[in-house]
């Protein structure tokens, strides 16, 4: 799309002035576009003759937010575009916003400026910008609450979430629904403003309203609000966005904003927020593909066909019925067969339990999902998905056999989570239509998809599953082939040091406490039991067979050590932890098993309390961020953002941290590589536990930084 010399075009139709923004792909706002807009407006506040202005947007949307790469600049403020929002509210002749597309954020705040709103009838609209790290900073926290009162505009600007053109017009956002173009409805809703002699509505001068009931001014309202925010220090913008909220309730226009742009650019400077956008840009950047031409045709996607209706193929599933997919499920006996179909509509009815689904969806959901216990089922589907156990032998007899029936031009998909893609590719004798779609259990919640690229993947069947992934609600990240793909290769080493630390006589609560401090959803600990066990020792133990592990007895000696007791976890009572129901509590087994196994192993064992928060982060991540940095160099990941969204959105990383690779580069690299250094000098280094990627040397050798650092093409 050419990109148009102005962004901002002022133009006149009759008696009407028509402010139009053309700033591809979403009418961000640029400097420029803010520079042009500000002119555009001059022209009309000079145009006397004009009754009524209409702005609106050309393109796929209305202004869809601030442009968010702007907010790097060091000469960055919000004051110019601030300041012509209230020139156009003080207008004395009407201003309307011609709405279409995701009015989102600084879009938003432009709309609530104008005196009418028109929104076409599918029109998005909210206020995303907390999931930036930072909150509405041109006059949304003031404005949002003097239309749709104080307890709408607070979820709306807390949460982040997008409402429809309707319920923004239940709320007092907009103004008014019309089909048509946005221009004509503007146009329409200008001339029906002429037309009343009405004076020009102005957010500013409303009252927010405070929720119904409320006896004491919205202290107590607002008390609660705060305390609810504080619990998640990690997210200052909460907190923040009470504040400005409460200042919309309780002081003036003037003083309300100037305590809004406080705590906007004490936000937008922050390490949290600078986290949260280089993880928005980084989910874009995963989408693009070195080597896969921009256009490469797709192949036809209409019914699936799932291998296995275990947990993780009932979830699968799940996603491609959601998205309206005619599924398929294979399985080879009635039993496992309705355990699984059951477990999915168990699913589904506990989601309608929560308002989250109707019943009517349920059972549309239901109806696109079908079993069979014959795998002929499979031959029509167009793409086909194998979910049985992580079996080296057993997924290649599944590949061959799907080799041999599915249809030609039917994409052949592994959800191998370790294993050799390309191998499995071979085994089906038509290996350019084979790509591992590795989705993360509970597959039909978590967002992320690791699409692995065999050797022989071919183009088109590696865009189609990307463009796939978006369709069902992931966020897809490329991986090429090797040992657990990007997560559960890094993960490997995580897991590695956790059990060492356990060995050495680190309590499971004390090593899972000082990564949940840091912001990880579920230590190792805690989250091996819940994924099983059993399902971490049998990877561990097919890994062994490849010859990949380490010469090293003790290597997760742990996980071995709990399967082979039967300690599987949650699902069986105790694993790393005792359970009693959820609840997982320390257990003096554990601990004695921790005792027999370092005396086996000749592992020397401290207090626990000689065992520092510090030495346990440094001793799980270090190592997970070399691992990360490997897999840069051997090009497995393409980049450090793609890691970062990997750990972000499939493992439980802290969003406020940016990822393993951008907190590397906060650490500093010159500083996790002297650590590893100082841990490969402490604890020995027989097994290169500790050696530095050669990346990362080089690297922090120069000074610089991963997110500087582009992959030799
Ligand atoms: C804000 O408004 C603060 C104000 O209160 C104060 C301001 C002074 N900036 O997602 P897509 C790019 S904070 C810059 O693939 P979709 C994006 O990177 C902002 N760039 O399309 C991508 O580029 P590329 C509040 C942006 O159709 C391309 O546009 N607003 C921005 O799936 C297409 O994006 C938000 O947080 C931006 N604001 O989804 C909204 N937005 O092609 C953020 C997009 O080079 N945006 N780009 O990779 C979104 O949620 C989605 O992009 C949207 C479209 C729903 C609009």
């Amino acid at each position: 799309m050419p990109t148009p010399t102005t962004p901002v075009t002022f133009t006149r139709q009759g008696l009407i002035g028509l402010l139009c923004i053309d700033n591809p792909p979403v009418n961000a706002l640029s400097p420029a576009t803010v520079a042009a807009l500000i002119e555009g407006f001059a022209a009309f506040e000079a145009a006397a003759d004009l009754q009524a202005l209409v702005i609106h947007c050309a393109g796929r949307t209305f202004v869809a937010g601030g442009d968010i790469t702007a907010f790097e600049l060091p000469d960055f403020s919000a004051a110019p575009y601030n300041a012509l929002l209230g020139r156009i509210e003080a207008s004395s002749r009407p201003v309307v916003a011609a709405l279409h597309g995701t009015v989102l954020g600084g879009g938003l705040e432009l709309a609530l400026a104008c005196h009418w709103r028109v929104a076409q009838p599918g029109t998005k609209l909210g206020f995303p910008e907390v999931k930036l790290g930072i909150l509405p900073g041109s006059l949304g926290t003031q404005r949002g609450p003097r239309l749709a009162g104080a307890a709408v505009a607070l979820d709306l600007i807390s949460t982040g979430r997008m409402i429809s053109a309707r319920a923004a017009l239940d709320a007092g956002l907009v103004d008014e629904i019309t089909d048509g173009a946005p221009l004509e409805a503007g146009i329409a809703a200008a001339h029906m403003r002429i037309a009343s002699g009405h004076a020009p509505r102005r957010a500013s001068e409303l009252t927010a309203a405070l929720p119904a009931g409320d006896a004491d001014g919205g202290a107590a309202f607002f008390a609660k609000a705060l305390a609810d925010a504080e619990r998640k220090p990690r997210y200052p913008a909460l907190a923040a966005i009470v504040r400005c909220v409460q200042a919309a309730v309780t002081l003036p226009f003037a003083q309300g904003e100037a305590v809004e742009a406080r705590e906007f650019e004490a936000l937008r400077t922050s390490a949290t927020s600078k986290a949260m956008r280089h993880l928005f840009f980084a989910e874009r950047e995963a989408g693009k593909i070195p080597g896969l031409a921009k256009g490469t045709p797709l192949r036809a996607i209409k019914r699936v066909g799932i291998l296995g209706a275990g947990t993780m193929g009932g979830g699968i599933a799940m996603n491609f019925a959601n998205a309206g997919f005619a599924t398929v499920l294979f399985e080879t006996s009635e039993t496992a067969l309705q355990l699984g179909l059951g477990l999915v509509r168990k699913n589904y009815e506990a989601s309608a339990a929560k308002g989250r689904l109707s019943s009517a969806q349920v059972e549309q959901r239901m109806g696109l999902l079908s079993g069979s216990l014959d795998d002929a089922v499979l031959s029509d589907c167009d793409l086909v998905i194998e979910a049985v156990f992580e079996n080296l032998e057993l997924k290649k007899q599944v590949c061959a056999r799907l080799g041999a029936i599915a249809k030609p031009g039917a994409i052949i998909a592994t959800n191998t989570s370790t294993l050799d893609v390309d191998v499995l590719a071979q085994a089906t004798g038509r290996a350019a239509d084979v790509v591992g779609m590795h989705f993360f259990s509970p597959a039909n919640v978590m967002r992320l998809l690791e699409v692995v690229r065999g050797r022989d993947t071919a183009p088109d069947v590696l865009a189609t599953v990307m463009k796939l992934a978006t369709t069902i609600g992931k966020v897809a990240v490329v991986s090429g082939v090797c040992y657990g793909f990007i997560g559960n290769r890094m993960a490997e080493v995580y897991m590695r040091e956790a059990e060492f630390l356990i060995l050495e006589g680190a309590d499971p609560r004390q090593v899972d406490h000082a990564v949940e401090a840091l912001g990880m959803a579920m230590g190792p600990g805690r989250m091996l039991d819940m994924a099983g066990v059993d399902v971490g020792a049998k990877t561990v133990i097919e890994y062994g067979k490849t010859g990949g592990l380490p010469p090293d007895a003790s290597y997760r000696a742990l996980v071995q050590k709990l399967f082979a007791l039967g300690r599987f976890g949650q699902k069986t009572g105790a694993g790393y932890y005792r359970y009693e129901g959820r609840n997982p509590v320390p257990d003096a087994e554990l601990t004695a098993i921790a005792v027999a196994l370092a005396a086996e192993h000749g592992i020397n064992r401290r207090a626990a309390a000689d065992i520092s928060n510090d030495e346990i982060v440094e001793r799980l991540l270090y190592p997970l961020i070399n691992e990360g940095i490997r897999i840069l160099e051997e090009g497995i990941a393409y980049r450090p953002g793609d890691i970062d969204i990997v750990w972000v959105a499939g493992y439980g990383f802290p969003d406020h941290r940016g990822g393993p690779m951008w907190m590397a580069d906060q650490i500093g690299l010159a500083h996790v590589a002297a650590r590893l250094a100082h841990y490969a000098a402490t604890r020995g280094n027989t097994y290169g536990y500790w050696t530095a990627a050669p990346l990362l040397t080089a690297l922090a050798a120069e000074g610089s930084k991963l997110a500087n650092w582009k992959a030799p093409r």
